[in-house]
């Protein structure tokens, strides 16, 4: 414990910002089969993710180093490689923990009577018209991406949506529920080009019960504060 505190301290004195990690996958790799095979999966989470953690990481250093001599032509030189690498480790942590085993809550809809049910009703008209809307959608995206489902607090609404390389939806002002990689390494080895292949097998892997959680998360985050809009 105290050398833990000693460690923390010191990375603040250096006003080290916290480094990204790669996350362990709440499965194994062959156990999204046979909707995604393991070797797609290893290559997947240990070459693509961890990589988004190391560049995140490198360009992170080098962008504090700049900051901290006040090299501002560099930091926002850097700045779009930061987003960019970010992105890429937040949205494919979104994406494993949106996925589960067939066995294991994969592909399990949510219950009937349960808030994102009824808003899927209410938006889609059912499960099905909204994951053949959601494969449109994510089949259309131009080059690399990725298709969510998304929530507005403000609104109450569900939206699917696009995004491009590895930008995320929380840049619309909505929350994520469930995100899909669209970029060819998170399918090629498999389904090779067919996109839509993978995007409608995708549903017997999808994790409702997160994506549950995040609704609920998304409903407490739009809630406005205390003596928020209101007149003083
Ligand atoms: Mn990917």
């Amino acid at each position: 414990m105290f050398a833990r505190s000693v460690l923390k301290r010191s990375f603040s004195l250096l006003g080290g910002a916290q480094r990204a990690k790669l996350p362990d996958l709440p499965y194994g790799y062959g156990d999204l089969a046979p909707a995604l095979t393991a070797d797609i999966l290893e290559i997947h989470h240990g070459k693509h993710h961890a990589k988004y953690v190391k560049d995140y990481n490198g360009v992170l250093e080098q962008f504090e180093a700049a900051a901290s001599k006040g090299d501002h032509q560099t930091v926002a030189d850097l700045g779009r490689h930061l987003r960019f690498h970010a992105g890429g480790h937040v949205n494919h942590s979104l994406y494993w923990e949106n996925l589960a085993p067939a066995n294991k809550e994969g592909g399990d809809l949510p219950a009937k009577d349960s808030e994102l049910s009824k808003l899927v009703h209410q938006h889609f008209g059912n499960f099905e018209k909204f994951f053949l809307e959601f494969e449109s959608v994510a089949a259309k995206i131009q080059g690399s991406g990725w298709g969510w489902l998304a929530y507005c607090p403000k609104t109450n609404t569900l939206s699917i949506e696009q995004s491009k390389d590895q930008s995320c939806v929380t840049s619309y002002g909505v929350r994520p529920l469930i995100t899909v990689d669209v970029w060819e390494h998170a399918y090629y080895l498999q389904y090779k080009n067919e996109r839509p292949a993978y995007l409608k097998k995708i549903w017997e892997v999808i994790n409702w019960k997160t994506a549950e959680r995040r609704l609920k998360e998304a409903k407490g985050h739009g809630k406005p504060k205390e003596n928020e809009g209101r007149p003083v």
